[in-house]
């Protein structure tokens, strides 16, 4: 009996930390040229708790290009740079971005070289030694967010209860999104559209 009441407990704790983290789902509507963009939510509540767990995002250095070339992180997050060259091939890597300028120095076929990025936005990176080299981090508010290649589907998971604004950082200059206001509550939020409209 003990057994039993222990096993409906556990049962009881899942369903609970099941409902208390939902998904949202939908589509991205948007004009032709419009290519590569991040969709990410914003909690609207102080009550909301987030997983700010800091993580540590690897790019690597191959054939003289950054693998790969766009990265995703969320502020907090560091960026580790490995020369994972097959010949003695020394890389640079520094940005002169307003957000966040820096300069890593050389780091030789082997080395790893590090960033930490505070603040939400966009980086381009380049490499003083190969003027072909050139990348792009964007650094998003928290961790609930999803890079796209192209405008299409997109799934957030595990967005805590409350109200949240949905949002998309968009590279094109002449293209943003239509944030949109959505709550989390017990069942997963599906089918919303996410308008891409001229600047
Ligand atoms: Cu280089």
């Amino acid at each position: 009996m003990k057994k039993l009441s222990f096993y409906f407990l556990l049962t009881y704790l899942s369903v609970q930390q099941a409902v208390a983290a939902q998904s949202v789902s939908g589509h991205i509507d948007s004009p032709e040229p419009v290519k590569q963009l991040v969709v990410y939510a914003q909690p609207e509540d102080a009550s909301i708790k987030l997983n700010q767990a800091q993580k540590t995002v690897l790019i690597s250095q191959k054939d003289t290009e950054f693998h790969p070339p766009l990265t995703a992180i969320a502020a907090g997050d560091k960026v580790q740079w490995a020369n994972d060259e097959g010949k003695e091939i020394d890389h640079n890597i520094f940005s002169l971005s307003p957000l966040t300028s820096f300069d890593l120095g050389l780091g030789g076929k082997g080395s790893k070289l590090e960033q930490l990025f505070k603040n939400p936005g966009v980086v381009n990176y380049y490499c003083s030694a190969h003027k072909n080299m050139e990348g792009k981090i964007i650094i998003l508010p928290n961790r609930y967010y999803q890079l796209l290649d192209r405008p299409g589907d997109f799934l957030i998971e595990n967005l805590p209860e409350g109200n949240w604004t949905l949002n998309a950082v968009v590279l094109h200059l002449r293209y943003k999104a239509e944030p949109i206001q959505l709550t989390v509550g017990k069942t997963p939020v599906k089918d919303l559209t996410l308008k891409i409209v001229k600047k």
